[in-house]
């Protein structure tokens, strides 16, 4: 039975649509060798922080309080496929990162340190998870490079439909530009 009360949260930076499409044309070929079940394209994006089940009226103060983050914008590549065993899924991950990205992963918890929320920062290693239920691969490089130019970041709702995720972006935070003092929300 739905739960209206409560919501499945979590932060992410979304592709636009445009990266997006290049992550979808430049995987499937590696997404269908590993026999998995894809994410659907819409659904691509890279997790910052996932937050769990949140008291839906908890929501207003939860987003004003990502608002109130001041993180610097960052570029970074997709440049590495890798099958994780345990979860079994196929994923395309930053062989390199800058500090930004950790420290906005950070910041957002920081943030979110006053809810006392259902889930807490772990290890965190950012990734797009592009099949699930996928087999091993052998090892291998795309031939070209996905750059990732983050520019905003989101609040995002999962909600589970008969057909899979779906996700709602509830909010859209900028980060900041090295020329200008960036809006919010
Ligand atoms: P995944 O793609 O690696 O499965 C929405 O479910 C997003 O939150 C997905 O990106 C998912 O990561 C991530 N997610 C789901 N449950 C999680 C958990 N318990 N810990 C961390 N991330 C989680």
């Amino acid at each position: 039975m739905p739960d209206s009360a409560h919501l499945r949260l979590f932060f992410a930076l979304w592709p636009d649509p445009g990266l997006g499409q290049r992550i979808w044309d430049l995987t499937r070929g590696v997404v269908r060798a590993s026999g998995g079940r894809p994410v659907i394209r819409e659904n691509l994006h890279l997790t910052l922080a996932f937050l769990g089940k949140v008291d839906a009226a908890m929501l207003p103060e939860l987003r004003a309080a990502a608002a109130e983050l001041h993180s610097p914008g960052f570029e970074f590549a997709l440049d590495e496929l890798s099958f994780w065993p345990r979860s079994r899924v196929l994923v395309i991950q930053p062989g390199s990162c800058p500090e930004a990205l950790p420290g906005l992963v950070e910041g957002i918890w920081d943030a979110m340190a006053p809810f006392a929320l259902e889930c807490g920062p772990g290890k965190y290693r950012p990734h797009v998870t592009l099949a699930r239920e996928a087999g091993p691969l052998p090892l291998q490089s795309l031939q070209l490079q996905l750059s990732w130019q983050a520019t905003e970041f989101c609040l995002v709702s999962s909600v589970t439909d008969p057909g899979g995720a779906r996700y709602e972006p509830l909010a859209r935070y900028h980060l900041l530009q090295a020329t200008s003092e960036a809006g919010r929300e």
